[in-house]
């Protein structure tokens, strides 16, 4: 059952190609509330990104890629319906729920470092609404087309507004050159519906190739017009913190040089998911978490 139109802020996935101005702040905490000073909550909010370097410890690098590793070649795994392939090589594209495969991983989305700044952004307790790893392994390690998350959190999982953040840590070199995510600053203040019907079951596709719920090119080329593109670079160990709603893509990666990322996606517990705004039914748990008890 999808939610009715009165109560939908932001349509998609309709008739109307329309952007829709967002109606809600993308920092909703103070510099009082956590490790973000002022300056920094001011740049988050009008740009809708941060990236900080030397996020975690080359250790910690060393022992999560480790745990990545063990991820990819666990053959009990690959069976897993939390393990998306990727279309063409048929090598691990990402992993999804990953706290509940890694104690590692689920203290990292623990980790006051984190945790701090998610409730600090979201202005209130949070919950994790999905994690993925992104392996994009080299020469074959596909993209991601252009998009915004909270469009597809929307659409398909039903969360009401665009109360979310994603943190992103390198794990290997984000290199210009080797699949490094590309943001449009700003873009996340325009809410660009997406093209066409959510077919049943579209998650099983999506994953690995997003086709319904994209921008137009028109759209796509006027935001980049409008905001620019900046490139999420730097060593393994740099996070990338942004907002649900930033347009977003990465390219595909031909060279030897793996990309790869771990991804925490925090929902505000004041966020919780109701019925998809357009689809028939919600995403499954792993990759779209129903439970909103807060995260300690
Ligand atoms: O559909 C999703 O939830 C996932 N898809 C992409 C391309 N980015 C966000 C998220 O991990
Ligand atoms: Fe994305």
């Amino acid at each position: 059952m999808t939610t009715t139109a009165s109560s939908d802020l932001y349509p998609t996935r309709q008739h109307s190609e329309q952007p829709t101005p967002r109606t809600h702040p993308t920092v909703w905490g103070a510099a009082a509330d956590g490790p973000f000073d002022d300056a920094a909550l001011q740049a988050h909010e009008r740009r809708g990104f941060t990236i900080l370097p030397d996020f975690i410890s080359s250790e910690e690098v060393t022992s999560f890629s480790a745990e990545l590793d063990r991820l990819v070649s666990d053959p009990a795994l690959r069976n897993d319906e939390r393990v998306v392939i990727e279309k063409s090589s048929g090598e691990v594209r990402s992993v999804f729920q990953v706290e509940r495969l890694s104690a590692q991983l689920d203290a990292l989305t623990r980790d006051l470092r984190v945790l701090d700044r998610a409730r600090q952004l979201l202005g209130s307790d949070v919950y994790l609404h999905q994690t993925r790893v992104n392996y994009m392994p080299g020469f074959k390690g596909t993209g991601f087309y252009w998009h915004s998350d909270f469009e597809t959190w929307h659409a398909e999982d039903g969360l009401p507004a665009p109360r979310a953040v994603s943190c992103s840590i390198a794990l290997t070199p984000n290199h210009p050159f080797n699949g490094g995510l590309m943001v449009m600053p700003g873009s996340h203040e325009t809410f660009v519906p997406g093209v066409g019907e959510t077919p049943q079951n579209n998650h099983e596709s999506s994953l690995q190739e997003q086709t319904v719920g994209v921008p137009t090119e028109d759209a796509i080329a006027d935001l980049a017009q409008q905001c620019g593109i900046d490139q999420f670079t730097g060593p393994a160990g740099s996070a990338l913190w942004f907002d649900s709603n930033i347009m977003h893509a990465s390219s595909n990666n031909i060279t030897p040089y793996p990309r790869s990322n771990v991804f925490m996606v925090f929902n505000s517990v004041e966020n919780a998911p109701v019925s998809p705004f357009a689809a028939a039914a919600p995403r499954p748990e792993h990759i779209a978490a129903r439970d909103v008890t807060p995260l300690r």
